[in-house]
C-alpha cells in the first residue's frame, strides 16, 4: 500500500474493544467447561463421524492468572467470500498469540484453503498487522473457495504445518469452511498430529448463527453499507418521482441481509425467500403482488418506489427449486451428462440439451424464462457444483414480468400506470468496506479469543463472543464445539455432515416486525435514510448494532 486515505490513517489508531474477561486476563483466561453438548440433529450419525470431538463441552472463559506459556506457531486462513473485519480477526489473533508468548509466530496462508494445501504462506509480523488494523478487505493474505475436504489434502496440510512447526490452524470462514474445519480437527486427532483447529464465524450473509454464535462477522458492516445505498436511492426516488428501483441484495440462500436492510430503510416491498417457500408462493403470485403495489401507488400519483429482492429468491420459489436441484445434479462435474453438457459451446445447443434431460415440469418452467435467465442458470457452477444464484438477475426478471402485468392492466382498464424502472444489485459494494465499530471490535475479539482457545489446548471449537447486542463491556467469550452445529444433509446425492445454515425464522422478532409494518411501507413514503457508517462520534450513532441483533436479543 503506497498511499492511504485520511480516514484510513485516523482509523488505524482505533483500539478495538474486547470482552472484559479477555481485557483482564488476556489469552490466559481460564477455560471453564459447561455440560457435554450434542449436535443440532442426527446425533448418532455425527457422533460416529466425529468420535473424538463429538459431545465436547461448550467453553466459557473466566478470569485466570497469567502463567508461562510456550511459544506457538499458528496458521491462519481466510476462506470464502470477503467480509468486513477479517483483518481484525488476524490482528486480534496476532496480539493474543504474542501476549501468550512473544516468541509465538503467525503464518498467513495465501488465497484461502489452497494456500494451506500448496504451502503458499507469509510470516505475519507487527508491521504487516499494523498496516491492516481496522481496514476492510481480505487483501493481507487473500481468500479462496477451494474445498479443504479430502484426506490427501489434509495430509499435505499436515506436512506443511510440520515443516514450520505449526501446532494450530485458525480457519476464518462461513458454514462450509467451518464444516471443513470440523472434519480437519477430527482428522488431526485420528492421525495423532497434535495440531489444533479453531474456526471463526465469517460471512456477510448472516446465516452462520445459533444460540452461541449470535452473529457472523461482516453482516453488521455490509448491511449498513447496503442500507446507506438503499436510503440514497429512496431519497432519489422520492425526489424525482419517476422510477421504480428493483434492488437485489447479496446473501446467498438466506434473506437476512434483505430483511435487515428492510428494517433499516422501510422499502415499498421486500421479498423474503423463506416466506415464499413456507407459503408456496409461485413466481406469478409474487409478480401479481408487486403489480398491485405499483398500481395502488400510481392511483395516489406515486409512480415510484423501491423493492428489495434477496439474492437466493429463485431457489425458494416452489416451481423453480426442483429445477435448480435437477440442474445441480444433472450437470454436476464428472458425471456423463455433465461432461456432455460441458462439451457443448453453443448456448442454444446447451438449452436444448438441458430441456431434453429435465423432468417435464422443470423443462416447462425453464422454457418460460427469458433467454438471459436461461443462460444465467446454465452459467459456471460454484466450486461446490451449484448454480451461482448471485449471477441470476432476478431483479430484471421481476421487472420484465411486472412490466407485462402493468401493460395488460393499462390495456384492460384504460389506465396510464407508469412503470419506469432501474435495476441494481448490491453485494460486492459492501463486502470489503472498512468495518463498523461493531465489526472492528467483534472481529478483533474473535481473533484474540481464538488465541485463548489455542492457549487452552482446545481443538474442534469455534471462537464465540456472546452478548454482543449489549455494549462490549458486557461481552462474554468462549468456544463452541463445531460438532454441536452439525447435521446430516444431502449434497450431490450423498448424505454428508454439515453445519446447519440459519435461515430467516418467520416466527422470530425481526421478520414479525417487518411483517407488521410492510403494508404501511407499501402504501406511503415511510423511507428511512440511514446515511453512511460513522466511525467517530456518539456511541448511539457509531456503535449501533443491526436491527436483527437488537430484535433477536431484546
Ligand atoms: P461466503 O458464504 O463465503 O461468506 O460468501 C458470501 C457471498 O458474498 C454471498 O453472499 C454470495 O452469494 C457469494 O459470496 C458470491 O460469491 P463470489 O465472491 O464467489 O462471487
Amino acid at each position: 500500500m503506497t498511499q492511504i486515505s485520511p480516514l484510513q490513517k485516523a482509523r488505524a489508531s482505533y483500539v478495538p474493544k474486547l470482552p472484559p474477561v479477555l481485557n483482564e486476563s488476556g489469552p490466559f483466561a481460564k477455560a471453564v467447561p459447561g455440560e457435554a453438548t450434542q449436535s443440532v440433529a442426527d446425533q448418532d450419525a455425527i457422533k460416529a463421524l466425529f468420535p473424538d470431538t463429538y459431545g465436547l463441552p461448550a467453553i466459557q472463559f473466566k478470569n485466570g492468572p497469567q502463567h508461562d506459556a510456550k511459544p506457538v506457531n499458528v496458521a491462519v486462513i481466510l476462506s470464502g467470500g470477503q467480509a468486513p473485519g477479517g483483518h481484525n480477526v488476524i490482528a486480534g489473533l496476532y496480539d493474543g498469540l504474542k501476549a501468550l508468548n512473544p516468541a509465538s509466530k503467525l503464518y498467513g496462508f495465501l488465497g484461502g484453503p489452497s494456500g494451506l494445501i500448496d504451502n503458499k504462506y507469509m510470516a505475519i509480523d507487527e508491521d504487516i498487522v499494523n498496516a491492516y488494523r481496522n481496514t476492510g478487505g481480505f487483501d493481507m493474505i487473500c481468500s479462496g473457495r477451494t474445498k479443504l475436504e479430502e484426506p490427501e489434502q489434509f495430509d499435505k496440510v499436515i506436512a506443511n504445518c510440520k515443516a514450520l512447526g505449526i501446532t494450530a490452524i485458525v480457519i476464518i470462514g462461513g458454514d462450509d469452511s467451518n464444516t471443513n474445519a470440523c472434519v480437519l480437527a477430527q482428522y488431526m486427532i485420528t492421525k495423532k498430529t497434535g495440531i489444533q483447529v479453531i474456526g471463526c464465524p465469517k460471512t456477510i450473509d448472516g446465516d452462520l448463527k445459533n444460540e452461541w454464535i449470535e452473529v457472523s462477522f461482516g453482516f453488521d458492516t455490509a448491511t449498513k453499507v447496503y442500507s446507506e445505498l438503499i436510503g440514497n436511492i429512496m431519497r432519489d426516488a422520492n425526489s424525482a418521482r419517476k422510477y421504480w428501483h428493483f434492488i437485489k441484495l447479496m446473501g446467498r440462500s438466506a434473506s437476512h441481509i434483505a430483511l435487515e436492510c428492510a428494517l433499516q430503510t422501510h422499502p415499498n416491498a421486500c421479498i423474503i425467500s423463506e416466506e415464499v417457500e413456507k407459503k408456496g408462493t409461485s413466481l406469478h403470485d409474487i409478480v401479481d403482488k408487486l403489480t398491485k403495489v405499483v398500481i395502488a401507488r400510481s392511483a395516489k400519483k406515486m409512480d415510484f418506489g423501491v423493492v428489495l429482492i434477496p439474492e437466493g429468491l429463485i431457489e425458494f420459489i416452489p416451481e423453480i427449486k426442483p429445477l435448480i436441484k435437477e440442474l445441480n445434479e444433472c450437470l454436476a462435474e464428472g458425471t456423463d451428462l455433465g461432461k456432455k453438457f460441458n462439451a457443448l459451446t453453443d448456448m442454444d445447443a446447451k438449452i436444448a440439451f438441458v430441456v431434453d434431460h429435465l423432468s417435464a415440469s422443470s423443462a416447462s418452467v425453464f422454457k418460460s424464462f427469458p433467454s438471459f435467465v436461461k443462460a444465467q442458470l446454465l452459467g459456471d457452477r460454484d466450486p461446490h457444483g451449484n448454480v451461482q444464484v448471485s449471477r441470476i438477475e432476478t431483479e430484471k426478471l421481476l421487472i420484465a414480468m411486472v412490466e407485462e402485468n402493468v401493460k395488460a392492466h393499462n390495456k384492460a382498464n384504460g389506465t396510464k400506470v407508469k412503470f419506469s424502472t432501474q435495476a441494481h444489485f448490491f453485494g460486492y459494494e459492501g463486502r470489503c468496506a472498512a468495518p463498523s465499530n461493531f465489526d472492528a471490535d467483534y472481529c478483533y475479539s474473535l481473533g484474540f479469543n481464538a488465541s485463548a482457545l489455542i492457549g487452552a489446548g482446545l481443538t474442534g471449537y469455534m471462537s464465540s463472543v456472546r452478548n454482543v447486542a449489549r455494549p462490549a463491556n458486557e461481552w462474554e467469550a468462549g468456544g463452541i464445539p463445531l460438532t454441536m452445529m452439525m447435521n446430516m444433509e444431502r449434497r450431490h446425492g450423498k448424505d454428508v455432515p454439515v453445519i446447519r445454515k440459519a435461515l430467516v425464522e418467520l416466527d422470530a422478532a425481526p421478520f414479525k416486525t417487518f411483517a407488521k409494518h410492510r403494508d404501511a411501507w407499501a402504501e406511503g413514503v415511510e423511507f428511512v435514510y440511514p446515511g453512511p457508517i460513522q466511525y467517530f462520534g456518539p456511541a448511539e450513532v457509531c456503535d449501533r448494532t443491526t436491527m436483527t441483533l437488537q430484535l433477536e436479543r431484546a
